[in-house]
């Protein structure tokens, strides 16, 4: 069992893993970025919200995720465990993170950063070819991560969560390094 967050750049692979992950240790993977796609396809009126953001590179505001994010965590398969992919992407997150846990009194074991340097990123997000993976989002999803996510990797390594993995190898050998981490 495990209660983990998966950071790193989009298109590190956090997606990829954070299922492997999932399966290995049979809990739910709980990735923000899904959970919207899945609004958006379903029309949602929070998908309805979120859609303009997600195309333009841009953070979908707190206001709607965070209450996404609430009732996920409460569902009954997510007691045993979880893989958060996608979520906290900013201190403001990671703060109402912690707020949430101590409310449901349950305890995150790691935060792992998936470093990957930017031209690999962004090579694998074009060959992945979603809706937002045009050059102009790419580009702008990577200067939000600067921006906004990467202050997540101090947030967490100040309060001796953190470890980085190198993300920049075979899908096995990452997930073996994320499992050697877990274990730690
Ligand atoms: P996400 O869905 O989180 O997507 P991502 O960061 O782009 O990708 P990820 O890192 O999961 O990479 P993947 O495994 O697919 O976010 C999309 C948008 O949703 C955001 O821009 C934002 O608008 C919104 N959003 C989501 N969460 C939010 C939040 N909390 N707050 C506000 N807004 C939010 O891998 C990428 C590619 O690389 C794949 O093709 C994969 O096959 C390949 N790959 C993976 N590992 C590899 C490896 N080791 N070697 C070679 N290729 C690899």
């Amino acid at each position: 069992m495990t209660r983990s967050i998966l950071l790193g750049p989009p298109g590190s692979g956090k997606g990829t893993q954070a299922q492997r992950l999932a399966n290995l240790y049979q809990i739910p993977h709980i990735s923000t970025g899904d959970l919207l796609r899945e609004a958006v396809a379903n029309e949602t009126e929070l998908g309805k919200k979120a859609k303009e953001y997600m195309d333009s590179g841009n953070l979908v505001p707190d206001e709607t995720i965070l209450g996404m994010v609430r009732d996920r965590l409460d569902q009954p398969d997510a007691k045993a465990g979880w893989i958060l992919d996608g979520f906290p992407r900013s201190v403001s997150q990671a703060e109402f993170l912690d707020k949430l846990l101590q409310e449901i009194s349950q305890e995150l074991d790691i935060a792992i950063n998936l470093d990957v340097p930017d031209d690999i990123v962004v090579s694998r997000m074009l060959g992945r070819g979603r809706a937002d993976d045009n050059e102009e989002t790419i580009r702008r999803r990577l200067e939000v991560y600067r921006e906004q996510t990467a202050p997540t990797i101090d947030y967490y390594s100040d309060r001796d969560k953190l470890v980085s993995v190198d993300g920049d190898r075979d899908v096995d050998e990452v997930t073996a390094a994320l499992q050697a981490a877990i274990a730690s």
